[in-house]
């Protein structure tokens, strides 16, 4: 693992919040092990390994029921440590896949079968090198037959310029971590509000009100980060959704307590109605459905 990277928190804490009954989380990733599931050799990072036994894990410790697995970066186009977590949890697992636009139909049949609902375009430079949007579209329209819905991970300067491009895309879109706004603007920022209105005019757009601890500057219990997600909740409580993102790559503040993370929840989401329809019934009918 490179060394200024920190490695996920060895003892959670238990949290306070329970979450309901049939929980998923639905933003996490499976690191190797490397040595039979090698990183990508065009990774920008090289994270501390963190298979499916410890991901399995740390969803039965926080109570959660279920997993979307996100193919992360540091695998590439190579599901292969995807599927094979995916084919150990059966129904319990869904997952997200990077593709290479030379996929064959059959490939792509694998990955279904395995539980693969939905692709990953991550527009975030310090992650990847850049794809042109021509591929991206190619790939949404062979993904969209098979009923697969478009993953979007990008920076909040960034979203003015990848609106049209976002806004063609044929399927559901679901937004990585609220569009990584930044906290300290605040919820009337034009940066914030032009994210809403994209929600706002687009019903096929999901978001996942999730790393606080990515955008928090303040720092845990991550009071600075409450008021953004609370705000998605509010505004469009059937099509947000909560991940841990465990093992949480490239942190550099502090290492997550996965536990005070499930402790942000019921701040966001007020009601018991809410934390059902954020933690059960929209992930359940748009990975399970
Ligand atoms: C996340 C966030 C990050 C990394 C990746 O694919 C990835 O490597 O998604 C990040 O560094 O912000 O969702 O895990």
């Amino acid at each position: 693992m490179d060394a200024d990277y920190l490695p996920f928190h060895p003892n959670p804490s238990n949290p306070a919040f329970k979450v309901p009954l049939g929980a998923v989380d639905a933003h996490c990733h499976v690191f190797g092990p490397a040595q039979q599931f090698p990183y990508a050799p065009e990774r920008k990072y090289t994270p501390c390994d963190a298979g499916k036994n410890k991901l399995f894990a740390l969803r039965d410790r926080l109570g959660f029921a279920r997993n979307v697995i996100v193919q992360a970066s540091c695998h590439g186009r190579n599901n292969d440590a995807l599927v094979d977590a995916l084919n150990t949890a059966g129904d319990l697992a869904r997952g997200v896949a990077v593709i290479d636009p030379a996929i064959t139909d059959e490939e792509l049949r694998h990955l279904d079968a395995a539980g693969v609902r939905a692709v990953r375009f991550n527009f975030v430079k310090r992650l990847v090198d850049s794809t042109p949007k021509s591929v991206f579209q190619g790939i949404a329209e062979r993904i969209a037959k098979l009923g697969w819905h478009i993953v979007v991970y990008f920076e909040a300067p960034d979203l003015e310029e990848l609106i049209p491009f976002l806004s063609s895309l044929p399927t559901t879109v679901v937004v990585d971590h609220m569009g990584r706004p930044d906290v300290t603007k605040g919820i009337n920022h034009e940066d914030f509000q032009r994210f809403i209105r994209l929600m706002t005019e687009h019903e096929n757009f999901w978001t996942k009100v999730s790393c606080p601890e990515r955008l928090t500057v303040s720092g845990p219990p991550y009071d600075d980060v409450v008021p953004i997600a609370r705000e998605l909740v509010d505004l469009f409580p059937d099509r947000v959704l909560w991940g841990t993102d465990w093992p949480h790559p490239n942190m550099k503040s502090h290492t997550p307590d996965d536990g005070q993370l499930v402790d942000v929840i019921p701040r966001i989401a007020a009601s018991p109605a809410k934390q059902q329809a954020l933690l059960v019934e929209n992930p359940m009918r748009l990975y399970w459905g």
